[in-house]
């Protein structure tokens, strides 16, 4: 009998590209796609997998993997796709030769992102096949199904999760890996140089076979009927049917395991055979608009929202009218998010803070240096942008301007895309200044390494990208390494570079709190010294707290004795009681 294992929904596609023979895997991390990689690691014999910078870099990787005719993939979450974006449009024109599929993760909820987009939107634009699963058994079947589909059409193939599937647990049925042999590499320039005269036929090419596809799709086994009760039907995929099933047990589904290209007449007899038809898709109405274009009738966004993530009794309310108090899911309570105490980035904003300046923030747990008592970062949109704006401020309005800003931008955010912006500075004249907050690791997404940490995504060891001398190819003259808890030093540093009017970069390196496990050093605050002031509350360390009488307790459970109460402390008040390991 075969195996049958819980797993999480992206563990389920690890064991999904182990089965069905895929060779080459690249990603990029981003919540909540980013284990798919950690979990593939175990079939390192098989597969070969790597963290790429960016998701463009992962999506180009996997699409010559492709070409040269092995199975292939690369992850990422869904705004990576819009960093991905420029390979995704042109490959739907070339298609694949050995199996092609890209694991976009969305985040309906907004759990860790920085919008609510919906793939399934991307994907229509750029025309490429989306299948989706609904639990942890259909994540591994349906993406080994993906890539059959993704060769009998030779169309690469987008496989949407969102984060309820991803990090949600179900039975597996485990299967042997099928070892595919590696297709012949034909060279074919017509399918594979994109310059106008063959993309015009490959264009022609595509909308044959995605109507082939679409035509396929009215019987594919991924969609599937389910008739009970025919006064309510409700269409729906992926994490969705989950709900439907719980809100409504006696109702007809139609439940899509391909949801782009929608299998029309299976979708019309569908409606024809139900008295009320219900399209349940979590974001954007991607099925309903289509469906309500072929003349069918249909309630959809009419009643349900187009925001965050659904719910059972979301439906029952909006379907069957039951009169139910939706409680919001977070009913304990609020609790903003912080920086780690310890956290290097922490004291780095201590010393922005102090010198009064705004930054150009980016994406990483330093974006929570937006939040008080910090408050340094003015601005946050997407990752690597913190440079470019910065730049875009100094050309709008001068450099006057800017001399009390900084931009501020993590290691794997600088290597992602922080580069191409850094260039743009040194070749336009900028002079602003740049804090690469360097804390060897990619933090936000729970420690992977990245191009400048020295190891692989197995944890080999490897070149490690040399981030002050990449600045200085690239032409910046001003590149100042400090340690991010000697704040002194920094603040000096910060206003040097702030008066020279050439680029300037100031890479504080210090390495997350977190990566280090040794006992820690232990400080005690001593009542009958503290003069109640408040300097060392000033970063808000969650570590330190103030007693009834307004002196400073510090929970050594919390504290990880990184010393920036110390040195910020002018009356010896705070004391070193215990030396780390
Ligand atoms: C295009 C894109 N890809 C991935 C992510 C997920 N993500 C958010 S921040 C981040 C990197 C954080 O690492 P780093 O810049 O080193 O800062 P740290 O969190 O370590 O402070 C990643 C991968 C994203 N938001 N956008």
């Amino acid at each position: 009998m075969a195996d049958k294992v819980i797993m999480l929904g992206n563990e389920a596609i690890a064991r999904g590209a182990y089965e069905a023979g895929v060779k080459v895997s690249s990603a990029y991390p981003g919540t909540p796609s980013t284990e798919i990689s950690e979990y593939l690691v175990q079939y390192k014999e098989d597969v070969y997998e790597e963290w790429a910078p960016n998701e463009k870099v992962a999506a180009e990787v996997a699409v010559g993997a492709s070409i040269s005719g092995v199975r292939s993939m690369a992850c990422m979450k869904h705004v990576g796709l819009n960093v991905a974006a420029d390979p995704l449009y042109s490959v739907s024109y070339m298609g694949v030769n050995g199996g092609l599929v890209l694991v976009v993760a969305d985040d309906p909820g907004l759990y860790s992102s920085q919008n609510e987009q919906d793939t399934r939107m991307v994907a229509r634009a750029a025309q490429i096949p989306v299948i989706e699963p609904s639990d942890s058994a259909e994540a591994k079947d349906f993406f080994k199904a993906a890539f059959e589909l993704s060769e009998r059409f030779d169309r690469p193939f987008i496989f949407r999760t969102t984060t309820r599937l991803a990090h949600s647990q179900g039975l597996v049925e485990l299967q042997e890996r099928v070892e595919m042999p590696d297709k012949p590499y034909e060279k074919n320039i017509r399918k594979n140089v994109m310059m106008p005269g063959n993309a015009k036929l490959r264009h022609v090419e595509i909308e044959k076979r995605n109507l082939e596809l679409a035509e396929a799709a009215n019987t594919l086994p991924l969609n599937t009927v389910e008739m009970n009760d025919t006064a309510i039907g409700v269409i729906t995929s992926g994490i969705p049917y989950q709900y439907v099933k719980e809100a409504l047990p006696n109702a007809s589904v139609l439940k899509l395991g391909m949801v782009n290209p929608l299998p029309k007449k299976l979708i019309r007899k569908f409606a024809e055979k139900v008295e009320t038809l219900y399209i349940v898709e979590e974001l954007d109405p991607v099925i309903e608009e289509q469906v309500k274009s072929w003349g069918i009738r249909a309630i959809g966004k009419d009643i349900f929202t187009v925001q965050g993530e659904y719910s059972a009794n979301m439906l029952r309310k909006a379907i069957l009218k039951e009169e139910l108090e939706l409680k919001s899911p977070a009913e304990a309570p609020q609790r903003p998010p912080i920086l780690c105490p310890g956290c290097p980035h922490r004291s780095v904003y201590h010393v922005l803070n102090k010198l009064k300046l705004h930054a150009a923030g980016d994406i990483g747990c330093y974006t929570l240096g937006a939040v008080a008592p910090l408050s340094v970062v003015d601005t946050t949109m997407c990752m690597g942008s913190s440079i470019s704006t910065l730049h875009g401020m100094e050309k709008a309005k001068g450099r006057e301007y800017i001399k009390d800003w900084v931009a501020v931008i993590g290691d794997s955010t600088f290597l992602h895309t922080g580069v191409n912006s850094l260039m743009n500075m040194v070749y336009n004249h900028a002079t602003g200044t740049v804090l690469i907050l360097d804390n060897s690791t990619t933090g936000m997404t729970g420690h992977q390494d990245h191009a400048a940490t020295g190891k692989t995504l197995q944890g080999d060891p490897t070149y490690a990208i040399d981030i002050p001398a990449l600045c200085k190819a690239m032409g910046v003259k001003n590149v100042v390494e400090v340690n991010a808890f000697d704040i002194a030093l920094l603040e000096k540093t910060v206003k040097e570079e702030l008066e020279k009017e050439e680029v300037s970069v100031i890479i504080t390196k210090s390495p997350c709190v977190l990566l280090d496990k040794s006992k820690k050093p232990l400080y005690i605050a001593h009542p009958d010294k503290c003069k109640k002031c408040g300097m060392c509350m000033k970063p808000g360390c969650p570590a330190m707290t103030r007693n009834a009488d307004g002196t400073i307790h510090i929970d050594d459970t919390m504290c990880t004795g990184c010393g920036l109460c110390e040195t910020l402390c002018k009356f010896e008040a705070i004391e070193l009681v215990k030396a780390g390991e």
